[in-house]
């Protein structure tokens, strides 16, 4: 009897091997460390295809998550992935966002110390959606009580507000961030998430008046005439219809078929009232996305004098009710400008072109600043007032790179900020590495070889280049002596995801970002409460000349870039596997260059230099056990003595490791793979051993 079980024991062990042999063939390697040790470019693409054709669309590179948009729903975000994956150690379950969050999360608790989680990829890569899933897994699964559900719904809540006034359908993504967000969850002594903070990052303003064909206005104001109740239309002088306003329709496709604004529209209602908004701030909230509309719905004419004049007095009406502004001042200061001369007031009529210029000005100018006002509001609603120390991860999801036709200031601004960022990934992975080796007293000379560095830092050349922009705008590429125009200067920046020629027409004026004097008196006297708040008399007295936009964008993102070095980083790299937002596509040529610019490669081989792995002598002992007599089932000496006795037991030969204070370094992947599989094999051994067992009896 015990000779047929061990013979069937054995069988076994020859199919597991088998069958996990092939399986890897199939669907790649989890971790492309585990890859051979030259990889080339053509392999790591060939791994990230194999898994991506499996729904496999996860990858490590060590401790860093690459992510390929799948285009679909996969049921891989379940509360019982969600269990799963909580308080598991890192690579003992499938690649997955949930792991990078669980380990953040669980370092904070031990550790006691601060986070974030940095998100990047281009536009439609999934860093939003991948953002939301991490605040997802936070509200499932760290501990909470009664008090503490309205935090975690209204952390959950703020995100269809912010969405609806800041993304917007653009050719690259039907839900695309027009603003930059970062958001701190704010944790307790206990784990549980208590508060939160958000800060914004310059929304695209110039969206509200201008839309690229083929692009849409902000999602609020479709979903706004789409699903907003009769009474509420009526009193904000609303028709239905989006094609009967002029912000909406310039990109030609008002209605999307990947979205419904109707329901959008409930959800966003709903968690308004959950984040506290009371009636009264929706009426003047609603107020202003309705004047907005208004707005772009005016037309001036020529009057004998070559002067503007509004041609039709009904928008204007209800901008002046809606706004709670004086109709003729408003009238009056959307033809008109106020000069200051030598201590002297006095209006000067504008023309038709500057009169549109004012319109424009006005309704980005409200936009942009209620904006920023309901992001300070949704601030409020989250906010912890009790004052015990708490722990914090940040999420960061701004807005992809893009290259369009026609790159203008608000590409710049945001490549530069992608580039800001990748700057910083690479400075802290390259500084983590050394740190972690100079900590763990293993300062081998081969850890970082200086060479290692060259791969990267044509990266930093980059920005240095980019610099202060003020320089590029000045900048002028050596063709354009040969355009006759003035108007029309190019200029051309190398980032790190590629070469953007940007159009310089309109790029001071969207820096100054002017709005005249006396319609800022008018709107700083406006009955509307938010817009009262957002225009500020004090702003008026003010005689120092206001930031510009750049400056104001590139301040913002260096106190970004300190917040963040102070914590704790972990990075998802998102990849856009196709043009077209096809489920299964993966288009080789644009997958290689997002490997290429994000760095990958490089990223591999600094992991590669030094170690590949490093793991806490107890997770090492916890997982690998089983492998050694001495250790098994129990070890009660010292975790590092342990691991000293079960790598000697199964042959690691001196130069394939090093022991550090707390960790054991493992120089090859292959070394950490054969002891994986030993370990798998083992483990189905145990296994089998069980069931024949409980079979026999
Ligand atoms: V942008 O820079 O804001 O323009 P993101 O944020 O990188 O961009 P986003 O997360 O909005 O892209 O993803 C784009 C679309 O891809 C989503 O609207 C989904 O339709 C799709 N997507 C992204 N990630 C996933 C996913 N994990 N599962 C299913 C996904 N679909
Ligand atoms: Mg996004």
């Amino acid at each position: 009897m015990e000779e047929v079980r061990k013979e069937e024991v054995e069988d076994n062990t020859d199919i597991i091997m088998e069958g996990a042999l092939i399986a890897r063939d199939r669907v790649g390697v989890q971790d492309f460390v585990l890859l051979d040790s030259h990889t080339s470019e053509a392999a790591f693409l060939n791994n990230l295809r194999k898994r991506y054709q499996e729904n496999l669309i996860y990858t490590y590179i060590g401790t860093l998550l690459v992510s390929v948009n799948p285009y679909k729903e996969l049921d891989i975000y379940t509360v019982t992935q969600m269990q799963l994956y909580r308080g598991v150690n890192f690579f003992e379950l499938p690649p997955h966002l949930y792991a990078i969050a669980d380990n953040a999360y669980r370092v904070m608790c031990s550790e006691y110390n601060n986070h974030f989680i940095l998100i990047s990829g281009e536009s439609g890569a999934g860093k939003t959606e991948a953002s939301k899933k991490i605040l997802q897994y936070y509200a499932v699964t760290c501990p909470t009580t009664e008090q503490l559900q309205v935090v975690r719904d209204r952390l959950l809540l703020s995100n269809p507000v912010l969405e609806a006034f800041g993304n917007a359908k653009t050719l690259r993504n039907d839900n695309s961030s027009r603003f930059g967000k970062y958001m701190d969850i704010q944790f307790d002594f206990k784990g549980a998430p208590v508060g939160g903070h958000i800060l914004s990052y310059l929304i695209e303003k110039s969206r509200v008046v201008h839309q690229n064909h083929g692009e849409r206005n902000f999602h609020i104001f479709y979903q706004l005439l789409e699903g907003g109740e009769k009474d509420l239309l009526c009193w904000l002088g609303l028709e239905r219809n989006p094609q009967k306003y002029a912000y909406l329709i310039q990109g030609r496709c008002a209605k999307v078929f990947s979205i419904n604004d109707k329901n959008d529209w409930k959800i966003v209602r709903k968690a308004f009232s959950i984040i506290d908004f009371t009636e009264k701030d929706l009426e003047h909230l609603f107020g202003i996305v309705a004047s907005v509309l208004h707005l772009g719905n005016i037309q001036f004419e020529e009057d004998s004098n070559g002067h503007a004049i509004i041609r039709n007095g009904t928008q204007i009406k209800w901008i002046s009710k809606l706004l709670g502004v004086h109709l003729s001042i408003l009238q009056e200061s959307l033809t008109h400008r106020k000069i200051e001369a030598r201590s002297e007031e006095v209006l000067s009529p504008l023309n038709v072109d500057l009169a549109f210029y004012a319109r424009d000005a006005v309704a980005k100018a409200i936009y942009g600043r209620t904006f920023t006002w309901l992001v300070n509001k949704i601030n409020g609603s989250l906010a912890n007032k009790d004052s015990t120390r708490k722990t914090v991860i940040g999420l960061l999801d701004i807005y992809g790179f893009e290259v369009l036709d026609t790159n203008s200031f608000e590409q710049f601004c945001i490549n530069y900020c992608n580039e800001k960022l990748q700057q910083l990934l690479i400075e802290m992975t390259l500084k983590a590495e050394q740190e972690e080796y100079e900590m763990e007293g293993i300062e081998d000379e081969e850890c970082l070889r200086p060479g290692e560095a060259t791969d990267l830092s044509f990266l930093e050349k980059l920005e240095e280049k980019v610099g202060d922009h003020a320089h590029f705008v000045t900048r002028k590429l050596a063709d354009q002596k040969t355009r006759k125009s003035i108007d029309w200067v190019d200029f051309r920046l190398l980032h790190y995801a590629g070469e953007v020629t940007y159009c310089a027409v309109g790029f001071l004026e969207k820096n100054n970002d002017l709005l005249y004097r006396n319609l800022k008196e008018v709107l700083c006297n406006s009955k509307n409460g938010i817009i009262r708040e957002c225009f500020l008399l004090s702003e008026l007295d003010s005689r120092r000349r206001p930031e510009t936009v750049a400056t104001q964008f590139k301040n913002s993102l260096m106190s970004l870039i300190e917040i963040l070095m102070s914590k704790e980083p972990s990075y998802i790299r998102c990849i856009k596997p196709n043009e077209n937002k096809e489920p299964g596509k993966f288009d080789d040529c644009l997958i290689r260059h997002q490997v290429k610019y994000l760095g990958l490669m490089e990223h591999l081989r600094v992991r590669r230099a030094g170690f590949a792995y490093r793991r806490k002598y107890e997770h090492f002992l916890q997982r690998y056990k089983s492998l050694c007599p001495a250790t098994w089932p129990h070890w009660h000496g010292p975790a590092a003595e342990g691991v000293e006795r079960l790598i000697k037991h199964i042959g690691y030969k001196p130069e394939e490791y090093k022991l550090g204070r707390t960790k054991i370094f493992i120089r090859f992947p292959k070394t950490l793979f054969a002891t994986e599989d030993a370990f798998e094999i083992r483990k189905h051994l145990l296994v089998s051993r069980l069931q024949a067992k409980y079979k026999g009896r």
